[in-house]
């Protein structure tokens, strides 16, 4: 075999894989919703309590079947760690971390994010079946990390 030959059948490989891999970014963008999250903004972390939103952590309806539920994560847990919204709502969390870098995670949504300090960020998910549904941080972030949790009750 010559080595033109050969040399073209690799590139034609090496192309397929990219090719391949950028069908799988793309079919998880649409078919699975995934999302980068974006800079939404900073807060110092000293003043955090007193800046708005997070002087005032909990839910708050923003919209017809829209909430906001704002969240101070800190070692070792998330305030408020229990939260309720009606089934068929579409609920905005927006956190920042008080201290060190935390996690925040909702299983089987995508609800999944990195809480740094001086940092907020935000996920949107909709939540149709009613439920208890738990959140906890996947950061490890100290001793006391595998407590680090709280409900989000869909309620009927
Ligand atoms: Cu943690």
């Amino acid at each position: 075999m010559d080595i033109d030959r050969l040399e073209r059948f690799w590139i034609m490989i090496s192309i397929a894989v990219l090719a391949a891999l950028m069908l799988a970014i793309v079919y998880s963008v649409r078919g699975f919703g995934v999302e980068v999250p974006t800079d939404v903004g900073q807060v110092d972390p000293r003043t955090a309590r007193e800046t708005e939103p997070f002087n005032q952590p909990g839910v708050r309806q923003v919209g017809p079947g829209h909430y906001e539920v704002v969240m101070l994560a800190e070692a070792w847990r998330f305030e408020p760690s229990e939260v309720r919204v009606p089934a068929g709502s579409t609920v905005t969390f927006r956190l920042t971390s008080l201290d060190v870098i935390h996690g925040f995670r909702i299983p089987n949504t995508n609800v999944n994010l990195m809480v740094q300090p001086g940092q907020v960020v935000e996920a949107t998910h909709r939540f149709n079946e009613p439920g208890t549904y738990h959140l906890f941080c996947h950061e490890y972030c100290g001793a006391g990390h595998h407590i680090m949790d709280g409900m989000l009750i869909v309620e009927r």
